[in-house]
């Protein structure tokens, strides 16, 4: 007793429960979506893909994760591209595209426990009746919703836990309480709601103000929040989320943020939870946001995968905590920088993580951090209350190592003996340590995957798949609209098996998707390709589609996207442009093409030469000015319309 007080004068930390706990703790998440950030990892071959989701969901071997977070798919653009809609129309309903149902029911499948959140970025367009806005027929807007969480327990027996409002756009009061009402009328009343993902401000002043609106709201999320929150949402009484944060390049540094957050967020902020925007990056690295996953799996084609930093970051808080355990009071910073937390289920088991990341090893992409410094120290915590009769601790660490390059990652170091209630570290800068009497944490490992290469120089699909395990045909990744495997059951001849664009109305967008719908494929160095595509106009009326090459943009700036798209018209005509608004035309005339049948196009692009075939016959051929000097291969549709694609095939140099 009298030797820990001693040594407690110098640089030390109690470990205490006599005061009382802090808040429970919520977990630590990944979020897939908004969107579109698992779009490649569907169509990895086993065993890797089996063992990409071991890494991030299984208990005790990697990540862990304790909350998985997903876009409700609106048919828009989210980020890196569209998901899929359960109700593209109002009188429709498919509770099986997409990937997230495939994603929850492969985590719950790992981890019984994992804690399932949905959150539209979108809403397609009926929800808003022609009207850019979700919120003019609330009722609409809360039955489609509810709908999306009665069908995943329906066809994929998955409860999801939480369900919030917009992601980062207006929250509207009587539509949250409305939502909570259409939740429990649906007998609901365990799925609770989070509000606004956004900033704390202005949804904390409704609460506050609003009993109603508190009695609806469980959880205020807030987003990047810099791991600070507000006094006012404080005296709200609500449990406090980082409900996205992160969004961070997953090298170490990356590592290093995320480190820093997971511990900050409680300690400065009272946050519970942590989710990281994104889960997995699984998407083409040239769309916005590229390499922002808590690990990287972009590209099925080879099977490579990379397990990074914050995978083992996140195991150093998961493998050895649950949502449910409490926080203790004596959390805070170390005296020469960088921060401790505790945490116990209440029941003699206690673990503490602690990190010593550097201002520069752990920027994240938002909010800018404030300058402070850290510095080698030595520390003592003493154990104290509940935990004064713990003789040995487990203990984990990590090591960024941004010299020598010699990094650890979620190391098992030898135990730590407690002597007269405390135990004593050395801790250096860019370390975590998690010191716990959990004793099940384990460094999962499976054999390296196989090379990283490029995408097949040579590609082809017929989209010929009787019952497809996803709706959309492998590594198309839609930029505006909505790609989907189709069956044309009458057609006598070739065509019976394609790949429809769906969108026939804009949707309530969360940034400016296309006029056009697009789907984008291949690998973003391709300059000199050949794209080819069977197309099928349904509209008599404004049909038209494309193929295209060097397409250089997706994402949230789409709409600018460049590159060589070839045109043909219902109305006879075709087009060439070296933009996807169609403004900029380097070629056009007559084609004779017309909807309601089949046509195939071909684009042949050489250095700054192009030409194009209707039909095996060359239609028009051109030096082309200033187009991109290279980018993905595309599809697409010249508005919102429906139109078949068939026998894609692209061949680069
Ligand atoms: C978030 C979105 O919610 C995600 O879907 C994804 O786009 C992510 C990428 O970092 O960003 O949206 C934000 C966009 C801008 C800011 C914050 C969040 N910002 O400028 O502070």
């Amino acid at each position: 007793f009298s030797l820990c007080l001693l040594t407690c004068s110098a640089q030390s930390y109690a470990v205490d429960d006599q005061a009382g706990l802090g808040r429970t703790f919520d977990g630590v998440g990944g979020l897939s979506g908004g969107g579109a950030t698992s779009r490649l990892l569907v169509n990895y071959a086993e065993p890797y893909r089996s063992q990409i989701l071991d890494y991030l969901f299984k208990p005790n071997f990697g990540a862990s994760l304790q909350i998985l977070k997903v876009e409700i798919g609106g048919d828009a653009q989210t980020t890196d591209g569209t998901e899929p809609s359960h109700m593209h129309y109002e009188n429709d309903e498919n509770y099986f595209r997409g990937y997230e149902w495939w994603l929850m029911r492969e985590a719950k499948k790992r981890n019984p426990n994992i804690t399932l959140i949905g959150l539209p970025w979108a809403f397609p367009g009926w929800i808003g009746r022609g009207k850019n806005w979700p919120y003019d027929y609330p009722d609409i807007t809360a039955s489609y919703v509810v709908s999306w969480i009665i069908g995943a327990k329906q066809y994929h027996n998955l409860e999801i836990d939480y369900v919030g409002i917009w992601n980062e756009r207006s929250f509207n009061s009587k539509y949250i309480k409305l939502l909570r009402y259409t939740l429990d009328k649906n007998g609901l009343e365990r799925v609770k709601i989070i509000a606004s993902d956004n900033l704390w401000e202005p949804i904390t002043l409704f609460v506050l103000q609003d009993r109603e609106l508190s009695e609806a709201v469980d959880v205020l999320g807030a987003h990047y929040p810099g791991t600070t929150t507000v006094p006012e949402a404080l005296k709200t009484g609500k449990q406090l989320w980082s409900s996205e944060d992160y969004s961070t390049f997953n090298d170490d540094v990356g590592g290093g943020c995320w480190a820093r957050i997971l511990n900050q967020n409680y300690v400065n902020g009272q946050m519970t939870a942590t989710i990281s925007w994104n889960l997995v990056a699984s998407y083409y690295q040239d769309l916005p946001f590229g390499r922002d996953g808590l690990m990287t799996a972009q590209e099925p084609w080879s099977g490579n995968y990379v397990v990074e930093s914050p995978i083992w970051i996140t195991a150093h808080t998961t493998q050895f905590t649950q949502p449910g355990w409490k926080y203790l009071q004596t959390v805070g910073h170390l005296a020469h920088g960088g921060s401790y937390v505790a945490l116990t289920n209440q029941r003699g088991n206690l673990t503490i993580v602690i990190e010593t990341m550097t201002h520069d090893h752990s920027v994240c992409i938002r909010p800018p951090l404030l300058p402070y410094t850290v510095t080698a120290q030595r520390a003592t915590f003493c154990l104290k209350g509940s935990f004064a009769s713990i003789s040995e601790l487990q203990v984990w660490h990590s090591k960024f190592d941004f010299k020598v390059k010699k990094p650890v990652y979620f190391q098992k170091l030898s135990p730590v003996k407690v002597s007269n209630g405390s135990f004593t570290l050395d801790l250096d800068v860019d370390e975590v340590y998690t010191v716990t009497t959990i004793t099940t944490g384990l460094k999962g490992n499976y054999p390296e995957p196989p090379p990283s290469s490029p995408f097949p120089k040579i590609y082809k699909d017929d989209f010929k798949v009787q019952h497809p395990d996803f709706s959309e045909a492998p590594d198309f990744a839609d930029q505006t609209g909505v790609f989907e495997y189709f069956i044309n059951e009458t057609d006598p001849g070739p065509h019976v098996y394609t790949l429809r664009q769906v969108v026939t109305q804009r949707p309530i967008t969360w940034v400016a998707d296309a006029d056009q719908t697009i789907s984008v494929i291949g690998d973003y160095k391709w300059q000199n390709v050949t794209v080819s595509c069977d197309l099928y106009m349904e509209e008599e009326n404004g049909g038209g589609v494309f193929v295209a090459a060097r397409v250089d943009k997706g994402g949230g700036s789409v709409r600018s996207a460049r590159g060589i798209f070839f045109w043909v018209f219902a109305d006879g005509t075709y087009k060439v442009t070296s933009d996807l608004s169609g403004q900029s035309v380097l070629a056009e005339g007559q084609s004779g093409t017309r909807a309601n049948i089949w046509n195939t196009l071909t684009l042949s692009v050489k250095g700054d030469n192009a030409f194009g075939e209707l039909n095996g016959h060359v239609l028009w051929k051109n030096a082309v000015g200033l187009v991109p000097k290279n980018g993905w291969a595309a599809i697409g549709t010249s508005s919102f319309q429906l139109a078949q694609f068939d026998n894609f095939a692209v061949q680069a140099e």
